[in-house]
C-alpha cells in the first residue's frame, strides 16, 4: 500500500457492502467522495474567470454577478447565445485547469481505483477526461447509449469517474445507467441511422439499441457536487436530455489498468477523440446496416 506515495486514506475506500453494490450492478455512487470546498471550488473558480475571459476576448460586455462559487457559469447562457462556438471554446479550455487535474489525478481517485481492480499500476488514457457542458435542448453532443470500452480502449476493467459542478435535477438529464449491464459483455455496435448526423464518435450507436437496452432495469442517479459516480467500462449509459434552463456542467474522468490482459493486448489505446481507430481494433463487434 505504498504504492501511491501518499498515506493511504482508508475513509475513502469502498466498505464491502458498496463493493458487493459495484460488482452486482456496474454503478455506484459516492456521496460526498470529494471536498466541495478542496477539490471542487477552485475547479469552479477557475472556469467563472476563464467564462469572463472569454467573453472580454469576443468584446461582449454581459453582466455577471460576483463568483461565489455555485455561479460560476453566470453569463455563460448569454454566452452562447451571442455564438455557440464561444462555447466551445470554453469547452476547450476548462480541461486544461490545473485544479481539475489534480481532481483527476488525486490520490484518492487513484487508490479508490486500485483497491477497486486489485492492482497497484493505474492509468489515466490519453484524452480520456474532460468537462461536459450539456446545454439544454442540445443533441448533437449529448451521449447516446454505449459502453465506455468501445470509446476508451484502454483496458477492460477500467472505471468512468463521473462528478456534477452543479446540482443534477431531474430537468437537467442525469446520466441513465443499465443496472448490471455491464455482466454482457461488449455489445455489437454500428453506425445507425438515428445518429447519422450527430458528430464524430457520436455517430456510432449499439446495434439494436432499443432491445439491449430494453432488458435492463434503469437508474438515473441525482447528484450534487462533490458526489462521485463510478462506472464500469462495460455498464451500458447514456446522457439523461437536458430540459432545464441551465447548461449541466459535470467532470468526467476514467481510470484503467495497466495489467489487464486485453489492454495489453491492444496496446492501452487512447481515447476515440484523439484519433483511435476503434471499427479497426474492435471489427468483430461492428455490424454494417442500413437501419
Ligand atoms: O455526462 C453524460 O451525460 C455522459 C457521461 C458519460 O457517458 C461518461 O462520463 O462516460
Ligand atoms: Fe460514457
Amino acid at each position: 500500500m505504498e504504492t501511491w506515495g501518499n498515506k493511504l486514506d482508508k475513509q475513502k475506500l469502498l466498505n464491502e457492502y458498496q463493493k458487493a453494490d459495484f460488482a452486482k450492478n456496474g454503478v455506484l455512487v459516492i456521496k460526498q467522495f470529494y471536498d466541495l470546498k478542496q477539490d471542487i471550488f477552485p475547479i469552479q473558480s477557475s472556469i467563472y474567470e476563464i467564462i469572463g475571459l472569454v467573453m472580454q476576448r469576443h468584446g461582449l460586455s454581459i453582466v455577471r454577478q460576483p463568483f461565489n462559487g455555485s455561479n460560476f457559469d453566470d453569463g455563460y447562457t448569454e454566452l452562447i447565445a451571442a455564438n455557440r462556438q464561444f462555447g466551445s471554446e470554453v469547452y476547450d479550455l476548462v480541461k486544461q485547469i490545473p485544479a481539475f487535474l489534480r481532481l483527476i489525478s488525486s490520490t484518492c481517485s487513484e487508490q479508490l481505483f486500485c483497491d477497486l481492480r486489485g492492482t497497484d499500476l493505474a492509468g489515466i488514457g490519453a484524452a480520456s477526461y474532460g468537462i461536459r457542458i450539456d446545454n439544454p435542448f442540445e443533441e448533437q453532443f449529448r451521449s447516446q447509449w454505449h459502453q465506455e470500452f468501445l470509446s476508451q480502449p484502454q483496458s477492460l476493467d477500467g472505471l468512468v469517474f463521473w462528478t456534477p459542478l452543479v446540482p443534477i435535477l431531474p430537468d437537467m438529464g442525469p446520466v441513465v445507467v443499465c443496472l448490471e449491464s455491464h455482466k454482457d459483455g461488449l455489445c455489437k455496435y454500428s453506425k445507425s441511422k438515428p445518429y447519422a448526423q450527430k458528430t464524430g464518435a457520436y455517430k456510432i450507436g449499439i446495434f439494436n439499441e432499443e432491445q439491449v437496452v430494453g432488458r435492463y432495469k434503469q437508474v438515473a442517479p441525482l447528484t450534487e457536487p462533490g458526489d462521485l459516480i463510478i462506472m464500469d467500462f462495460l455498464t451500458i449509459h447514456q446522457s439523461g436530455f437536458n430540459i432545464s434552463h441551465r447548461s449541466r456542467w459535470s467532470t468526467q474522468f476514467r481510470f484503467f489498468n495497466f495489467r489487464e490482459p486485453t489492454g495489453m493486448r491492444i496496446g492501452w489505446k487512447a481515447s476515440v477523440t484523439a484519433g483511435t481507430d476503434i471499427e479497426s481494433i474492435f471489427s468483430d463487434y461492428f455490424v454494417e446496416t442500413d437501419q
